[in-house]
């Protein structure tokens, strides 16, 4: 069968097209875990986000697809709702498959027959969408395929849930690349892929998916098929790669040993970003940062999530951003960290959270100070209620959800009531912050790739300042008028298909 798999092209603020495009790990490694006989085509439609409807047509047109697969997160549900639409008015029969976090999370959202969609993976869907290929092929029952939910004359079926994958041997092939139909993949200038060496996180912070998505555990590649996967993305043209892994951290010896391998397998000439816990780098970094940098390793982002230690109970994430010494529970971690991070010539990617119920203009200050003296690139966001998060539940009890249009939960954007502050001021006192944050790292980028930032920085800085103009850096305008301004191009943009 002719299987065409895209993911959404909705991006949210820290996204410069020049500077970041990374790519769908998910739908690549369903193409390389589908039966060898079908034919799959992926297209990240992130790559051409101001030609959606224009390329969903052609390669439509182009692969003739059966079955159509989209991978959705939560702010970009109406856009998916769209792009369905669409494809239907192309080719009235295909079968529509949705899959990713948000149909995992809230599959009502997706059942209603108005939407047009046939099937829903929930979960991890390597098995469950080869199993579905089967079954559409050979025209079976798909009542035995655990993690579907499916289109039925009275409604949707939901069957039971599939069982994680342990991820030992090859019961998940590695993901295959050559599926790729569209170009462009970047991470500032280096041409970017996606690597996975686990899935999972055993820690439950109230506002991430991913407990619901999978429960608390962890489960791990072996190291043969990590480098196996590494090597296959720098063959197919990958210099710089992010390990997508929920926690990479949960496991430090696995991670040391995991560098020492990549050095032996003469891999470290990538570039590499990954996630990580304060705690564990603050606990571990003497040894662990140098071996890191060792490997490769470039950027670090860390969940730091909040400096105030109400806001950090808030999000139950206390523990993570524990450091320990002999044993014994020393205070907040996140300094620790960054120190044995920049000691390693190292960047850190600062996860900060902003704007939770009960901030104040002093709390949300102090975060943003933080930010300024101590993180190289910011990754500030405001408390979004994803589906069935802890967060969510919480937040919607008390009334405090302030917005329900979903393709604002692009976490830069505020949704949620504070007790202290309008949602648009904390939004203001974010943005206006994170611009020059932003800008102050330039000189690091340039000094890194000197011909690719000669090349793009006035489209960097271009996307970096929308919404300002010579006015507001010249001081004849109130910096809340480029801020409006800011916030019609993102609600502008925000229309895709
Ligand atoms: C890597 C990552 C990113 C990367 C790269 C994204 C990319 N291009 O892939 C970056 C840093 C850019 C990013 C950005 C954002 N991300 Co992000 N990201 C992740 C992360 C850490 C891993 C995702 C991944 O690749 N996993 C590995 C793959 C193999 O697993 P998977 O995606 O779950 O896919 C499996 C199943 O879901 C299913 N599946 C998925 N798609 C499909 C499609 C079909 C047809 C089928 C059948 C099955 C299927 O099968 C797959 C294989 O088993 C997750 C999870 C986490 N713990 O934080 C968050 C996560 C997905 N991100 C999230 C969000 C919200 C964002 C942002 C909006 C900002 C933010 N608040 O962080 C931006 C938006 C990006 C954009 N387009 O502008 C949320 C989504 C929540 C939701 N309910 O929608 C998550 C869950 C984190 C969280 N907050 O809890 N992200
Ligand atoms: S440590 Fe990271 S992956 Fe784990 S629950 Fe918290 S935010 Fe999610």
């Amino acid at each position: 069968m002719n299987v065409l798999l895209l993911s959404m092209p909705d991006s949210f603020e820290h996204m410069p097209a020049s500077a970041v495009r990374m790519p769908n790990g998910a739908l690549v490694s369903l193409a390389g875990n589908v039966d060898p006989h079908h034919r799959v085509a992926v297209a990240d439609l992130i790559l051409v986000q101001g030609r959606v409807r224009e390329t969903v047509t052609r390669l439509v047109h182009e692969y003739q697809p059966d079955v159509v697969g989209l991978s959705v997160m939560t702010f970009q549900r109406k856009t998916a709702f769209a792009i369905v639409n669409l494809v239907r008015s192309l080719r009235p029969r295909v079968r529509v498959v949705v899959g990713g976090y948000d149909p995992s999370l809230a599959t009502e959202a997706y059942t209603d027959y108005s939407h047009g969609i046939d099937f829903i993976v929930r979960g991890e869907g390597e098995l469950t969408f080869r199993e579905l290929l089967r079954a559409i092929e050979k025209q079976t029952d798909y009542g035995a395929i655990t993690g579907l939910s499916y289109r039925a004359e009275h409604g949707f079926t939901h069957n039971p849930d599939r069982q994680l994958s342990t991820l030992e041997g090859s019961e998940i092939r590695l993901p295959a690349r050559r599926s790729r139909v569209l170009k462009g993949y970047t991470l500032l200038g280096r041409q970017s892929d996606v690597i996975e060496t686990s899935r999972g996180c055993t820690f439950d912070c109230s506002f991430c998916s991913i407990i619901e998505m999978r429960g608390r555990n962890f489960n791990k590649f072996s190291f043969e098929r990590v480098l196996a996967d590494i090597r296959d993305a720098r063959d197919h043209g990958a210099r710089s790669i992010f390990i997508v892994d929920d926690n990479l951290t949960l496991n430090i010896k696995r991670f040391e040993a995991l560098c020492y391998a990549i050095v032996a397998a003469g891999l470290n000439t990538i570039d590499f970003t990954v996630q990580a816990m304060t705690s564990a780098i603050a606990d571990h970094g003497q040894t662990l940062a140098p071996l890191m940098r060792k490997a490769g390793f470039r950027y670090v982002f860390l969940g730091i999530e909040n400096v105030v230690e109400s806001d950090l109970s808030f999000l139950h994430a206390a523990s993570k951003n524990t450091k320990h010494e002999n044993g014994k529970r020393a205070g907040n971690a996140a300094l620790t960290a960054i120190d044995h991070l920049h000691r390693n010539s190292m960047y850190v990617l600062g996860g900060l959270i902003v704007g939770n119920p009960e901030d104040t203009r002093e709390s949300v200050q102090a975060n943003l100070q933080f930010a300024r003296k101590f993180i190289d690139w910011p990754y500030i966001q405001h408390p979004t209620p994803y589906p069935r998060t802890p967060m969510t539940k919480a937040l919607a009890d008390a009334g405090l959800i302030a917005s329900d249009r979903l393709d604002e939960y692009d976490g830069t954007t505020s949704v949620v009531k504070c007790a202290n502050l309008s949602g648009e001021e904390i939004e203001f006192m974010r943005w206006k912050a994170e611009r020059w944050i932003k800008a102050r790292h330039w000189w690091t980028l340039a000094k890194h790739d000197p011909l690719f930032m000669a090349r793009n920085i006035a489209r960097i800085a271009a996307f970096n300042f929308r919404g300002s103009s010579m006015k507001t850096f010249l001081g004849l305008e109130d910096e809340r008028q480029a801020f409006a301004r800011y916030r019609g191009i993102r609600a502008a943009e925000r229309s895709y298909v």
